[in-house]
Order: C-alpha cells, then structure tokens, then sequence
C-alpha cells in the first residue's frame, strides 16, 4: 500500500506532538486509519494521508513537497530556516528555549555569557539570539542530554527546551533567559495549487473552527425576565446573548458564548445578578 491522497500531512510519529497532532486531525473531521508502526495512514472520508516522521524531518519535508502540511514545533521552524506557509498556532507543544546555568555559577546575566561555552541542539537560534545581543561565545552542538553538559564540563552554560522546567532543577541549573517561545504550528507548502490548494484551505478552515472554539464556553442559566438588562452588559455572546422564555412567566433562559479566560468571572457575576441553574459546555467547532 502506498499513499495515494491528493494532500499528505506530516505529524511526529512518536513524542511530545503526537497526541495533540492526532486529536486535531480527528477533530477536523478526518477519520484516520492508524495502523501500528506503519510510516502512513489513509483517512476513511477524505483524499488525505497522513505521514508519521520525526519531527526534525517535518519541516523540511514539507518545504520540499514530500508532504503538502505538517503539524511542527515552532522552535523548529526558527531553527531549520524552512521557506514553508505558517498557517496557524495550534495551543499545544507549549515550550520555551532558554539559556540556563548551574545555580552555584557565578554567571548572573546574559553578557556574562562572553568567551563562555553554551552546549544546545539548537545552533542557528542561539547564534541569532547571541549576535543580537551583541555576545561573543562558542556554541557546542548537542544531539541530546544537553542538560549534563555543565557537570560534564563541556559547557559553561546550556541552551534547551523547557516546558515545566523539572529536567532543569534535576540537573541543578537555573534559568538565565528566554530565547524563544514556542508552540505547535501547522504548516503548508508554499505555493501549492489548483485542486490541492482547495483541499489545504478546507482543512485550515476546520483547523480553524477547532482553534476558535477551544477559546469558548457555551454558557446556559435562568434568571428573572427583569434581570437580563443587568446580565446583557458582562454578556458579549457572539452578536449578542440568545434570551428565550421559560414555562413559568417572568423567567428566561440566556444561552451565550465565554471565553474561556473570563469565563468564571463572568459566572460569578451572573450569579450575583440572580442567575441560577448555570450550565457550562465546551464548544466542539465554531466557525465564524
Ligand atoms: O525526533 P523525534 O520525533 O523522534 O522526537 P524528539 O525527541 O525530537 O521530540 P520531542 O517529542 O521531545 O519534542 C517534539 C517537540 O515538542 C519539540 O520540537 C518542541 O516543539 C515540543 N516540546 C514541548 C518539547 C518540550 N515541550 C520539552 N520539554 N520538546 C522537548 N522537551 C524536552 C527538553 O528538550 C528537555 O529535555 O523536555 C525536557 C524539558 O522538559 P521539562 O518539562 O522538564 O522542562
Ligand atoms: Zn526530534
């Protein structure tokens, strides 16, 4: 069997990306056949494969049209140069690159980093990072465990991806600075046409309704007829609050749209304003 899709799309075979990159998919509407340690599946409903590589080969596939999209670390995309589309953030693989030291160091700032040595997998991000500020020191390129390059003193200083930050307590070294922030992206070929175009913009515009509604709420909840003025100014909804009228006289029910940041404020003070039986459920796609 071979891929025979009109769109291949790259994920990381195994790893950090992985789970957040098939849930996407799925929710997307893309029913993927996965067989176990096969290098591709096909998707049951649309003319789509999916690729499963490493994620270091991701960008530049993609960049060559071995794949049409992928789904990629940004830290990897600043670091590979790729000409590829950035189409869209995808809120997961959240991750910074900083520049760490062993807490007993008497390093305590970045310039202090001059004539030192920094081990990291990333070169062309830290160079950048280090002729912006101006510093003068040696890169030492690691493949992995950068993390123990201090204690092997290869190293003065360490530059590494960081999500909760334990890899480097364990190895006794503290943050210095942030290089880079990063997060998944999904990614395109650039100038890709005609029939394949048409397919990669209705799966950015799924990819898109996915985005957009895991930053909502959909909030329901009673109140007095007369209190839905007070409640209508915190409420945004989408254009405004849906209001429709109960059984009982004088009672509504309000069915509007929170974003999840606000929304247990915004609870809160429907509460305050008389609001009962609050019903709270996630958004599965929205599309504007
Ligand atoms: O190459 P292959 O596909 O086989 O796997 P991989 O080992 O290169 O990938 P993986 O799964 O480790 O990382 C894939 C992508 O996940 C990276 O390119 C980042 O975009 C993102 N990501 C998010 C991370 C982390 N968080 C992360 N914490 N990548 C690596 N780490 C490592 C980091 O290098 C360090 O060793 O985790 C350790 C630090 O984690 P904390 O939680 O202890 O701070
Ligand atoms: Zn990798």
């Amino acid at each position: 069997m071979q891929p025979n899709g009109l769109i291949r799309i790259a994920v990381q075979k195994a790893g950090r990306l992985l789970e957040g990159s098939l849930g996407l998919l799925r929710q997307m509407g893309l029913e993927i056949e996965t067989y176990k340690d096969r290098l591709f599946a096909h998707c049951r409903n649309l003319p789509v494969d999916v690729l499963f590589l490493r994620d270091d080969d991701i960008p530049e596939y993609v960049q060559d049209g071995v794949a049409d999209m992928g789904i990629i670390g940004s830290n990897l995309l600043e670091e590979t140069g790729v000409v590829v589309d950035r189409l869209l953030s995808l809120n997961f693989g959240f991750c910074s690159l900083c520049l760490a030291v062993p807490e007993q160091s008497r390093i305590t700032s970045v310039p202090q980093l001059n004539g030192k040595r920094i081990a990291t997998s990333y070169p062309a991000t830290l160079q950048r990072y280090l002729d912006r500020q101006g510093i003068a020191a040696k890169v030492v390129v690691l493949r992995g465990s950068v993390e123990i390059a201090p204690a092997l003193q290869i190293a003065e200083a360490v530059c590494d991806l960081v999500s909760t930050g334990s890899t480097l307590r364990t190895h006794g070294l503290k943050i210095l600075a942030t290089v880079l922030h990063s997060q998944a992206v999904l990614v395109a070929r650039q100038k890709l046409n005609g029939e394949k175009r048409a397919l990669m913009e209705r799966l950015l515009l799924r990819a898109r309704g996915v985005e957009e509604a895991r930053k909502y709420r959909y909030v329901m909840f009673n109140i007095a007829a007369d209190a839905v003025e007070a409640v209508k100014r915190f409420l945004p909804g989408c254009k405004s609050p849906t209001v429709v009228p109960l059984a009982e006289p004088g009672y509504v029910a309000v069915h509007t749209m929170l974003l999840e940041e606000t929304f247990w404020e915004v609870v809160e003070r429907i509460s305050s304003c008389g609001g009962t039986d609050i019903i709270v459920t996630p958004v599965e796609k929205f599309l504007r």
